[in-house]
């Protein structure tokens, strides 16, 4: 995938999207080394600019500020949206609106990589009893998850349609660390997550794929073997984190829907807040 600019480096020119947030903030370092000029966008704000970077503030949900957004870029990581349940309005704008707008722009603009951050609230109805596959079927936990399958779904259209290559990271917690007896589980370290950035981007050929963005954890919910060919290798554990959760089996209490259903508290429906980053 990578077209080399005159400097060398890979890209010439990359976007990233919520590059205001936890994991934007966790890649932009790295994405210095990938590209001549990274576009940084968000509606949060993006901080100073480094000398690579361009600042490009901009709502997700806005077709105009969008499509400029994604002029003359080689490839996207979008991370933007809401990244937890919330109101069907609110996720109506950022994460259905906001995606179809950055595939639309994608394709009146020529670009032919985007890596998408799908959640594993896709497939967080599946009890956590089961070990799924990236062709396991959907079945979302929450409205937040229904739009990520949406994305999913764009982006397959998009691909099939398009050929507009898409990379589905369906992020398991990435945070700083674990943050309860579920992330030990689900646990992708920052390491992790630039790693399966960068086998996203670089990767010859795609297709439309989806992978699980976990980190080598000791139990899993999710088998990556059809996503080898990315060549993504975990190198982090939640190991180190055990002894903090001493009652962490991860389906401790069956009887309990956020501990019976991998999406956890997802699947409650309840109102909720971020984890700390
Ligand atoms: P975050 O909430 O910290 O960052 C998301 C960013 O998107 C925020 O800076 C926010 O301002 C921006 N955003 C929201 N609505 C927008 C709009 N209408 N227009 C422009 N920007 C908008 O979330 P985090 O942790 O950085 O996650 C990044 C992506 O990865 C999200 O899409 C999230 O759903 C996904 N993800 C993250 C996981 C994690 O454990 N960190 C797990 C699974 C998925
Ligand atoms: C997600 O999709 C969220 O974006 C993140 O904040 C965490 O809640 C994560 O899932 C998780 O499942 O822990």
């Amino acid at each position: 995938m990578p077209q080399h600019s005159s400097s060398g480096k890979p890209f010439g020119r990359l976007l990233l999207t919520g590059a205001g947030g936890n994991l934007g903030r966790q890649l932009r370092g790295a994405l210095a080394d990938w590209a001549d000029t990274v576009r940084v966008s968000d509606i949060a704000p993006l901080g100073e600019a480094a000398p690579h970077e361009e600042l490009c503030p901009a709502d997700l949900a806005d077709r105009e500020a969008v499509m400029k957004m994604v002029q003359d870029v080689d490839a996207i990581v979008h991370l933007g949206g809401i990244s937890i349940d919330a109101p069907f309005d609110d996720l109506l704008e950022a994460n259905i609106r906001g995606t179809y707008n950055l595939y639309e722009a994608a394709r009146k603009h020529g670009v032919k990589r985007v890596v998408f951050a799908s959640s594993n609230h896709v497939t967080g109805f599946h009890p956590v009893t089961s070990v799924l596959d990236t062709d396991a079927a959907p079945r979302p936990d929450s409205l937040y998850g229904v739009t990520k399958s949406f994305g999913e779904s764009l982006s397959r259209y998009y691909y099939d349609r398009f050929g507009i290559e898409t990379v589905c990271l369906r992020i398991g917690s990435s945070f700083d660390e674990p943050k309860n007896a579920r992330m030990l589980v689900t646990f992708l370290s920052y390491r992790d997550f630039i790693e399966l950035v960068r086998c996203s981007l670089f990767a010859n050929r795609v297709a439309h794929a989806v992978v699980y963005g976990v980190s080598d954890n000791p139990a899993s919910w999710w088998n990556n073997a059809k996503a080898a060919f990315l060549g993504y290798r975990p190198r982090d554990s939640s190991v180190p984190y055990a002894q903090r959760f001493p009652a962490a089996a991860p389906h401790a209490d069956l009887a309990d829907p956020a501990q019976r259903f991998q999406g956890g508290p997802f699947v409650l429906g309840e109102p909720m807040e971020k984890a700390a980053s």
